[in-house]
């Protein structure tokens, strides 16, 4: 018998993937009901990690029924902030304690390298976790000067929004599933957890956390699935008071029509097409530095990867030069390998939609200044590609890509309106990077650019940070104070003196 501490983090982890896994449900594991399962895939290699529990309708409604339970549980809505916070407080310790497991099992899922799990993705959902249990007890109501007639003493309340259905993609996704779920719980909300079909591993394994920290029963609930089934059933269930989403605008588009059923408040965080502006004075190697981590880092499959890349003429060859040197020298292989810098993209599917992207622009006349290269490997590699000369109306330019593709054009002026209308010429909304050392055009780009975030000259994701878009992007923010705002009603409070 091997004792797990002797086996390796990633021995752990596929142990971990190929066991028998079950649905979280008021504090029990259980099959579901009609007692399917499907397969879960590395996609470095194509192979089966194993089966995953997969929840149907009944299925839901249990885990509904279960998170209102809990709303109904003195044990936990009469909970003091201070333990709700301490029960966070706790949950990041027992991340932080297997966070090397963690790292691996988001590698084995996603296909990310290792060092972007152990370095970045898991940590920040620890941090997320701490951040948001500080807010459980500072989460106070107002007292309100009134100015109408008679006299009252009026102050408002923040209570708990209630059961909240959170539905999560494969491509940050233990970091996605803790900025969903460490708000929610901090402000005393109970939540069902939806992970993508794609990636349910670390949810599976963080439910496990869960369920030794001391919880009350039915206050967090896993639902792995299918996203038209279990996410479905969620999202149009009337005892859900509130669903967040992370995800494409296309589903965005049907959990508003179902929330309307029972108007559940509605968190949103859709795609993207962030530009990244470099001005002419903007240090050419930092901005080629920057540029290519925005948009290849993860694969690209990120919301706010920076995909359409506006130069000043001055600095355009350059820029594009160096980017385009930066992608064709990325190494491409599986997350494990130390010299690995891109792994592979999370399906068949999404590899050749990406292809497909490409193709369609250089078939409509841009040309492909890097990502030519033939990529070896079983797994969904796709080459980081660098496209020029493509026109506002090709879809490589227009729509998110979600892959490691970057479309670079040139402008040939200073005057920042007509670079900010550039930049804003899309549906999308959601971030914006620009590359300057003028205080002023920063200060007035950031103006004039509608975006949720606006980075310049760098700067990455924070919990204290807001996140969110305008437009097509999103509704509402996720982070910072208006991240746990969102899931607290107001009760305004009025007493006649
Ligand atoms: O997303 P989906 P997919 C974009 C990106 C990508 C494309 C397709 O462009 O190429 O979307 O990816 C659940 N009711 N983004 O198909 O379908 C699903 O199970 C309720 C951008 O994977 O939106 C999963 O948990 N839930 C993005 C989650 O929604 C449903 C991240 C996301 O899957 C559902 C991911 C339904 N009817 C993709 N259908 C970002 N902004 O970060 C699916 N789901």
């Amino acid at each position: 018998i091997i004792e797990p501490a002797e086996l390796s983090a990633v021995d752990r982890a596929r142990a971990f993937a190929g066991a028998r896994h079950q649905l979280f449900i008021g504090g029990r594991w259980i099959d579901p009901a009609e007692g399917r399962s499907f397969e879960t895939f590395d996609p470095a290699t194509t192979l089966s990690l194993g089966r995953i529990a997969e929840a149907g309708a009944e299925d839901a409604d249990a885990a509904v029924r279960a998170a209102r339970g809990a709303m109904d549980n003195p044990e936990w809505t009469g909970m003091k902030p201070a333990v709700r916070a301490r029960l966070l407080y706790r949950l990041a310790d027992a991340l932080e304690a297997n966070i090397d497991e963690f790292a691996a099992l988001e590698t084995l899922d996603n296909g990310m390298p290792q060092r972007d799990a152990r370095f970045f993705h898991i940590p920040h959902a620890i941090e997320v976790l701490r951040y948001n249990a500080g807010w459980a007890t500072k989460l106070n109501g107002e007292t309100i000067a009134l100015s109408g007639m008679g006299d009252w003493h009026a102050y408002t309340l923040k209570e708990p929004v209630g059961v909240v259905a959170q539905i999560v993609p494969w491509n940050a996704p233990l970091a996605m599933a803790a900025a969903k779920i460490a708000p929610a719980l901090a402000a005393g909300c109970a939540v069902i957890l939806k992970p993508a079909e794609e990636t349910s591993l670390t949810a599976l394994r963080l439910a496990h956390l869960v369920a030794e920290i001391g919880f009350p029963d039915g206050v967090f609930n896993l639902l792995t699935g299918d996203g038209e089934t279990a996410g479905a059933a969620l999202t149009a269930h009337p005892g859900v008071d509130k669903v967040t989403f992370t995800g494409s605008t296309e589903v965005g588009r049907l959990i508003l029509r179902a929330a309307a059923g029972n108007f559940k408040r509605v968190t949103l965080e859709l795609g993207g097409k962030t530009p990244v502006i470099v001005l002419p004075d903007a240090d050419p190697a930092k901005a080629i530095e920057g540029a290519a981590r925005a948009i290849f880092t993860n694969a690209g499959q990120v919301c706010n990867a920076g995909s359409r890349l506006f130069v000043h003429e001055r600095l355009f060859d350059e820029v594009v030069e160096g980017v385009s040197r930066i992608a064709d020298s990325i190494t491409l292989g599986s997350g494990f390998d130390a010299e690995t810098e891109m792994g592979p993209v999370i399906s068949a599917a999404q590899r050749d939609r990406v292809r497909g992207y490409v193709r369609q622009g250089t078939e409509a006349g841009a040309a492909l200044r890097a990502g030519v290269r033939e990529v070896a490997g079983e797994g969904y590699f796709v080459a980081p590609s660098v496209l020029t000369g493509t026109t506002a109306e090709m879809s490589v330019r227009r729509e998110e890509i979600f892959g490691p593709v970057l479309c670079a054009m040139s402008f040939a002026d200073e005057d920042l309106d007509r670079i900010a209308a550039e930049a804003n010429a899309t549906d999308y909304g959601l971030g914006a990077v620009v590359w300057t050392n003028k205080l002023s055009a920063a200060h007035l780009l950031a103006r004039k650019l509608k975006a949720g975030t606006v980075r310049v000259n760098g700067g990455g994701l924070d919990p204290a940070l807001p996140f969110g878009g305008f437009k097509q992007s999103g509704w509402g923010r996720e982070n910072g104070r208006e991240g746990i705002d969102a899931y607290t009603e107001t009760k305004a409070v009025a007493i006649a003196i």
